[in-house]
């Protein structure tokens, strides 16, 4: 079961990576770097489904299978959506490093603090980990709700339009990830490990490709992003 799953992830993040590569190819140039990083995203986590589902990188933690491809699959993919997310939301990301190094800080704390829990044996250290990389979650995900949405307010409409939706689907799902966890065999074992593989398969689709389609479908917003805000007034003054 959790082979057949991690194949279908696999091909499924493949054939995503080669449709974002086929649409940067339509893409004006000043747009493109949207295009590489999200095909970095869905071509990252095609390798890694691909290691989980061979069992390079599974290893057996007690008695249960303890798939930890996954947490270096995030510990670069999750940066990269984060930051798809930020140069969409900041006119002028130069200005603010500090702001997007404290939310890719925050992140990769997260992440690493989550591979510490999961890789437990004894349950104290599990629910210590647990508690710490949710809090750090916690503390990103209210940044982005905060900062990155107030800096988006100084965009053009139809940034402003694809950042919400990207920010709010991103905030739900990534929420739902410790869920999941919990429920899983690193957390309660509530459900087995094929249906652990099944949601967070589900998860990865959504955060990933989902998240990717909306944002490179838009090509309005893009261009405006990539213009350094206030995209339709700098396009028209640029005409005159
Ligand atoms: C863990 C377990 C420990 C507590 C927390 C977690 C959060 C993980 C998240 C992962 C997001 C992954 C994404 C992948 C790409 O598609 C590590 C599960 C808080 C938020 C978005």
């Amino acid at each position: 079961m959790e082979g057949f799953l991690l194949t279908i992830g696999t091909l499924g993040f493949i054939a995503a990576t080669v449709y974002f590569i086929f649409l940067m190819t339509k893409a004006p140039a000043t747009s493109r770097h949207f295009f590489i990083i999200t095909a970095v995203i869905t071509g990252v986590a095609g390798f890694f489904y691909l290691t989980m589902a061979t069992g390079a990188t599974a290893s057996l933690v007690g008695d249960r299978i303890f798939y930890w491809g996954r947490y270096i699959d995030w510990v670069i993919t999750t940066p990269l959506l984060l930051l798809d997310l930020a140069l969409l939301a900041l006119a002028n990301w130069r200005r603010e490093v500090n702001l997007i190094a404290t939310l890719i800080g925050l992140d990769l704390f997260m992440i690493l603090t989550g591979l510490l829990a999961g890789s437990r044996v004894s349950a104290f250290s599990a629910g210590f980990w647990f508690i710490v990389s949710t809090a750090a979650m916690i503390v990103l995900l209210y940044l982005v709700y905060t900062r990155l949405f107030a800096a988006a307010s100084n965009q053009s409409n139809a940034v402003q339009g694809v950042f919400r939706t990207l920010a709010l689907l991103t905030i739900i799902l990534w929420s739902l990830y410790p869920i999941v966890w919990l429920l899983g065999t690193e957390g309660f074992g509530a459900v087995g490990s094929g249906v652990e593989v099944f949601l967070f398969l589900i998860l990865d689709f959504l955060a990933k490709i989902g998240f990717g389609f909306l944002l490179l479908s838009n090509r309005q917003a893009l261009t405006d992003a990539s213009s350094g805000g206030r995209g339709q007034v700098q396009a028209s003054s640029r005409v005159r």
